[in-house]
């Protein structure tokens, strides 16, 4: 048993990090144009950005500069996705994940008319891949919602977001009908984490910060809900996923106070999909609030609406493993996907410190496959590397090859196993800026753009070693993975 006839090989990517173009054709600020990230510094570690505070956001949009923001520039995908989506063709695509910037349709997420030329763009974006027979997987919210909306009613925490939110689904439902797959938040349990790109909640706005982050998490549970129900009725063969960030935890040793905090991790992991899969919030979870006395407005009519609407499929980002223990100062502590855990003595560790570990990814896919029954779609995975640009405009990048062979054979043997899986889209197919540290050159793709850090550079697009092995990968469906 190999991958379905219609696996859905690709890439994925996130508006903020590769269309640049911030504020061209109408397009209002989003929360990552104002990402403070000095160019210069060697950040490789998330902790390491300017802290967001109202007075720094104030200072960054007064400023009209790109120089220190890199996420204002992207890889000017804006202006190259034509010559971009002919790559991915090339390489055999049969599927790119893109979001839409909701500041290019609702610069300032409240007008009461959509802005066209932000719907003109996507229409055209959406054309030129079904005129390679590649299928748009669209998110709606990928980390750039409205400033505005952030600045004025610290973003998530209203309720009166949903609404926005809705209004600005409809009209993508509306305007690119022929899109069939759609996700709702990308990484939704990241407010958690960075509550500013994920939800918009400023923190010296916040009385009781943890108490918003979840307030926030669950309007985006309502939202994301009320957006299925939408989809399914205006576009009546869709298909609509939720979208987490996969930690997969170990226990650091086999001591049962281990394997307990361990299990504590997995069960806030599991929170989100429990609520989008299962249409109901764990009792683990309400015990946990109530422990924190984290009191979360909650009525009868969202949880009927959170309970009529779950996803059709579970879609999921996976960049490697933590482990736990119950007491955290035995362990040594390494950076990750937003988060900070336990090194894993077994696996190696890329460049910026995230641990690299492909069995995790079967484990991850058994564990969701047997907990929700649902069909699942990686749409993140990747690995974080410099590369060396020749002078013959190759790139040898052997260690990325191994990185998605070693990762893409695992999936295979999940499937094997008979986990239901529709595709697969590696995080960064071209290079992009990273959203964690806004780098340039923590580059993910198989195409390379000549950009550096603080932005110098051509722009030109090179073909990488690793172009023409997921090329061949895909041509001949994983069969020799
Ligand atoms: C995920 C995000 C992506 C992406 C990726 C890699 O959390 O959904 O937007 O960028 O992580 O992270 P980074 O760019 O920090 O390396």
């Amino acid at each position: 048993m190999g991958f379905r006839d219609d696996f859905l090989w690709g890439g994925a990517v996130a508006a903020n990090q590769i269309e640049g173009a911030w504020d061209t054709d109408g397009k209002g600020m989003s929360v990552a144009d104002v990402a403070m990230y000095k160019a210069n510094v060697d950040v490789k570690d998330y902790q390491n950005q300017v802290k967001i505070t109202t007075e720094n956001i104030q200072k960054a949009i007064a400023d009209k500069t790109v120089a220190d923001y890199p996420k204002r520039r992207g890889i000017d995908f804006y202006h190259h996705y034509k010559e971009d989506i002919a790559l991915f063709a090339e390489m055999g695509f049969k599927a790119f994940r893109l979001s839409i910037a909701w500041t290019r349709l609702f610069p300032n997420g409240d007008e009461a008319k959509p802005n066209q030329a932000g719907i003109d763009f996507y229409k055209d974006v959406i054309a030129t891949l079904k005129q390679y027979q590649i299928e748009p997987i669209i998110t709606l919210s990928h980390y750039e919602m409205p400033l505005n909306l952030s600045l004025k009613l610290n973003g998530w925490v209203s309720r009166d977001v949903i609404d926005y939110f809705v209004k600005f689904s409809r009209v993508c439902f509306e305007s690119f009908s022929d899109v069939k797959y759609w996700l709702t938040f990308n990484e939704i349990d990241s407010v958690t984490r960075h509550p500013f790109t994920s939800a918009g909640i400023i923190p010296d706005q916040s009385k009781h910060l943890e108490q918003d982050e979840y307030q926030a998490l669950h309007h985006q549970f309502v939202a994301s809900s009320m957006v299925t129900k939408l989809c399914h009725e205006l576009i009546p063969d869709s298909q609509v996923g939720c979208m987490l960030t996969k930690l997969t935890d170990y226990p650091n040793t086999c001591a049962p106070e281990d394997v307990l905090a361990s299990f504590n991790k997995n069960t806030m992991n599991y929170f989100c999909a429990d609520v989008q899969v299962k249409g109901v919030y764990p009792p683990l979870i309400l015990n946990f609030f109530e422990r924190n006395h984290i009191q979360i407005t909650m009525t009868n009519e969202d949880l009927a609406i959170i309970k009529a609407n779950p996803v059709d499929f579970i879609s999921f980002s996976y960049y490697m493993s933590l482990v736990s223990a119950s007491d955290e100062t035995n362990l040594e502590l390494t950076s990750g996907n937003t988060v900070v855990g336990g090194k894993n003595p077994y696996l190696e560790t890329t460049e910026w410190g995230w641990s690299v570990d492909p069995v995790g990814l079967r484990i991850s896919l058994l564990e969701l496959y047997d907990r929700y029954q649902k069909p699942l779609m990686i749409v993140e995975n990747g690995m974080g590397a410099q590369d060396t640009l020749n002078a013959d405009g190759t790139i040898n990048d052997q260690y990325r090859i191994d990185y998605f062979q070693a990762h893409l054979s695992e999936m295979k043997k999940a499937v094997e196993m008979g986990v239901d899986l529709m595709g697969y889209t590696s995080w960064g197919p071209i290079d992009l800026v990273s959203a964690g540290t806004s780098q340039m050159s923590k580059r993910y793709g198989f195409i390379y753009v000549d950009e550096d850090d603080a932005g110098n550079g051509t722009l030109k697009r090179y073909r990488k070693d690793s172009f023409y092995w997921y090329q061949k990968v895909i041509s001949e469906n994983g069969a020799n993975l």
